[in-house]
């Protein structure tokens, strides 16, 4: 069933939380001419946005009421519920968009209480910075209900141009969020251990950025769709790098951070995580089958 007839070139939107993320929603929402009314517990914090055309609300209540969409994007989900619980009534007949970063079980939690209020309800991730916000490449993962994606869509694109609606379970989006997020401190270690290294010696965070970027793109990238392949068959044969010469591999990497007077602290956990799978006897196996490591850790 459709949730709302309005014109997506002219949903109404209200935006609750006006942090750096909410400014960011509601300044692309304004942009593109969506009447769009704001709420933030501090509300010096609308006064910009309302100099550019939004609506102030006085109460997150009259915030709530304002139009069809609500997008929440406060800073932790027990922010969420502290600001909407009391609210549950003005929810009513509303789709709720919730952009604030959870886990997936919180996120399924907040669509059972949204379900219980008779609440239309979204939960999404934004796998994008501020100033990213409103750009055709912006991925904003949403999952929930599929009418309210349906009737929406247009509008949540003006967010992020990329919005992937991944299903009705609420979870997933956060699933996918800490899973990337998870790829992006894992580049950004490795990226810290190895200017820390160099710079032992001088060697600056600049003059290494090209290195750094050409091995991503040239090696570590084009490794994904073979590690895909290998982890969906679990078939971890390899032509390529085994654990064997990988042990050896990571074991240089601790020793000179050791001797150049750098924290290996960084590395280890991942050299323990090759060495455990090596003394099961996988040491010929690709790095792909470390996740065998993972998903029956105390086997
Ligand atoms: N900023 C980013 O790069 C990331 C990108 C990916 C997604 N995140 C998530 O977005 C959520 C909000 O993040 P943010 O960057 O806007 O965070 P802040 O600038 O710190 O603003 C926090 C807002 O939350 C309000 N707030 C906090 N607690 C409460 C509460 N108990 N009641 C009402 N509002 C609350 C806060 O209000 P105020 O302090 O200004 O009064 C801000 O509006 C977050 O989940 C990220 O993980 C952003």
């Amino acid at each position: 069933m459709s949730t709302d007839t309005t014109s997506p070139a002219t949903t109404p939107v209200s935006v609750i939380g006006l942090g750096m993320m909410g400014t960011a929603l509601a300044e692309a929402f304004l942009g593109q001419g969506h009447p769009t009314t704001v709420w933030n517990r501090s509300p010096q914090k609308a006064e910009q946005l309302v100099t550019r055309g939004a609506t102030g609300a006085d109460t997150v209540g009259a915030a709530l009421t304002a139009g069809p969409l609500v997008v929440v994007c406060l800073s932790t989900d027990e922010a969420v519920h502290e600001v909407l619980d009391p609210e549950v009534e003005n929810l009513k007949d509303r789709v709720l968009v919730n952009l604030t970063s959870s886990t997936p079980e919180e996120a399924r939690a907040t669509a059972a209480w949204a379900e219980r209020h008779g609440i239309t309800y979204l939960d999404g991730a934004i796998m994008a910075t501020p100033p990213l916000v409103g750009q055709p490449q912006a991925l904003i993962f949403y999952g929930g209900s599929a009418p309210a994606f349906e009737d929406h869509q247009e509008t949540l694109r003006v967010l992020g141009g990329a919005a992937t609606y991944l299903g009705d379970d609420t979870g997933l989006p956060s699933l996918y969020d800490v899973a990337l997020l998870g790829i992006l401190w894992s580049t950004v270690a490795g990226n810290i251990q190895a200017l820390a290294l160099l710079g032992t010696e001088g060697v600056t965070a600049e003059a290494f950025l090209p290195y750094a970027t050409a091995w991503l793109n040239h090696v570590a990238v084009p490794y994904l769709p073979r590690l895909a392949e290998e982890v969906d068959r679990q078939d971890y044969a390899t032509d390529v790098s085994t654990l064997n010469v990988n042990k050896e591999a990571i074991a240089h990497l601790v020793s000179a951070s050791r001797s150049q007077g750098v924290s290996p602290d960084l590395v280890l956990p991942f050299q323990a995580l090759i060495e455990r799978r090596v003394a099961r006897g996988h040491g010929s196996d690709s790095l792909s089958s470390l996740i065998e490591e993972l998903r029956k850790p105390s086997a």
